[in-house]
């Protein structure tokens, strides 16, 4: 049996004397269901080749950005190009006004837009303005929603439950380093509990600055928004003098051209974008209407810089993958491919007798290894892991490249057709019956 990843393990084993984990991001390492993580050589449309040469077919996508596939020949014209003007100046250019125009065609609530990143720096400003702007402490995340790793939202619900459900009394960090009192004041409560939240607002409403969510989570793995809880989001940040700060860095431009802002006609506040909006190459972003906006430096006094914030090769990726979108809006045809992917996936799984909730919004799907329905974080959590490490590598063995975590969004892109669904569903069926 040919060892597949041998070289990837030499790669690993070296990886792992120059930096923590060998890796740069801690999903990569595979921890979450063992093994060695393949080292990516190359990628070109639907598809990866790790160091030892094996083709995948790639559901990872770089964790969203690849929408359009890897390398698409827009993107890399225009990256081309930019290139032979220099990489970077530290002063503005032509393209950063192209790529603000273009987010504002999308999301036309944001009056102005700010370029950072990464989806980190688009959050972490955000929740800064928002403090600036309604000079107020407190913010609001929602257990299972991810927003990147600034220290006010490394933070997990503490143990302190208030009365009532969901909401809790008192956080604690998430990461080691996240000083406790600082955590204290990022408010955490549960995903899709309207109920929970209110009572949050009933006691800290006037303290609250912002309450960020993920409009489709991802980072439970995929969780849609009930109504009920979409509606009490809006209420209840508006009756309270709060804003309501929409994390699209995963969803912006992948659910609909305007995101799930556009999809469920969402009314945030602020916005933030990340993964998509650069194509592949560093790119985060935050706006929103201008009254806000203008708070932030040089305009007012909520600071906030970046030596390589609008890099003229980022933006040309940017500009390029949004134009190609917006010229030919791929939605309904990745709408197609995942409903699809979803019915071959329940088949699979209904022939083998094994329960799996599939939970897809548009081109984002997770596959959870317990029955449905799986609404809530506390849901998710109780999805069959170890099975889900079992579907992975069994899939992994038959070159397909499925998030390395059963809590993850598989992505899929323009460039995945008949040829990748049929090739995915016999995998399935092989990663199936090996459970
Ligand atoms: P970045 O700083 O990783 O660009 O963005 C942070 C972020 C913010 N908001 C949402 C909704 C996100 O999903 C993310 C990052 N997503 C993860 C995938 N779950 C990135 C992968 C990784 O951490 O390596």
């Amino acid at each position: 049996m040919k060892v597949l990843d041998a070289r990837s393990a030499e790669l690993f084993a070296q990886a792992q004397e120059v930096m923590p984990g060998g890796v740069s991001s801690p999903v990569r390492a595979f921890k979450a269901v063992g093994g060695t993580p393949r080292f990516i050589a190359r990628a070109q449309g639907a598809y990866l080749w790790d160091a030892d040469g094996n083709r995948l077919l790639d559901y990872v996508g770089s964790w969203g950005p690849m929408i359009l596939g890897h390398n698409h020949p827009e993107v890399v014209a225009a990256i081309q190009e930019a290139l032979q003007e220099g990489l970077s100046y530290g002063a503005p250019t032509e393209r950063e006004i192209a790529l603000a125009r273009l987010v504002r065609e999308a999301y036309p609530m944001a009056d102005l837009v700010r370029f950072v990143s990464s989806g980190t720096e688009a959050t972490m400003s955000a929740l800064r303005l928002a403090r600036g702007y309604t000079g107020r402490e407190l913010i609001v995340k929602f257990r299972g929603n991810y927003h990147g790793h600034a220290d006010s939202l490394l933070v997990q619900a503490g143990s302190g439950l208030l009365t009532g459900s969901g909401g809790t009394a008192r956080s604690a960090p998430s990461s080691a380093g996240v000083p406790q009192a600082l955590a204290e004041l990022t408010l955490v409560a549960d995903y899709n509990d309207p109920e929970g939240l209110g009572v949050l607002f009933e006691r800290h409403g006037e303290q609250i600055a912002a309450v960020i969510f993920e409009p489709v989570v991802g980072n439970a793995g995929v969780l849609a928004p009930t109504p009920a809880f979409l509606e009490a989001l809006h209420r209840l940040t508006r009756q309270y003098g709060a804003l309501l700060i929409a994390d699209e860095v995963m969803t912006g431009f992948r659910l609909a051209k305007g995101g799930a802002v556009e999809r469920l006609g969402l009314k945030p506040d602020l916005i933030c974008w990340g993964k998509i909006l650069g194509g592949g190459l560093p790119v985060g972003a935050y706006g929103g209407r201008a009254e806000i906006m203008q708070q932030v430096a040089p305009l007012g006094p909520v600071y906030q810089a970046g030596t390589l914030s609008g890099n003229p090769l980022a933006m040309a990726a940017g500009i390029a993958t949004l134009k190609t979108l917006f010229q030919d809006p791929p939605y309904a045809r990745l709408e197609a491919y995942g409903k699809a992917l979803e019915e071959g996936l329940q088949e699979v799984f209904a022939e083998a007798g094994r329960p799996i909730c599939l939970n897809r919004v548009g081109s984002m799907v997770t596959a959870f290894f317990r029955e449905g329905p799986v609404e809530t974080y506390a849901q998710a959590v109780e999805s069959d892991t170890e099975a889900f490490k079992r579907f992975f590598h069994g899939l992994l063995r038959q070159g397909v490249y499925w998030p390395p975590s059963q809590f993850e969004a598989a992505f899929f892109s323009t460039a995945h057709g008949e040829q990748e669904l049929a090739f995915t569903l016999e995998a399935a069926q092989l990663a199936v019956r090996g459970l």
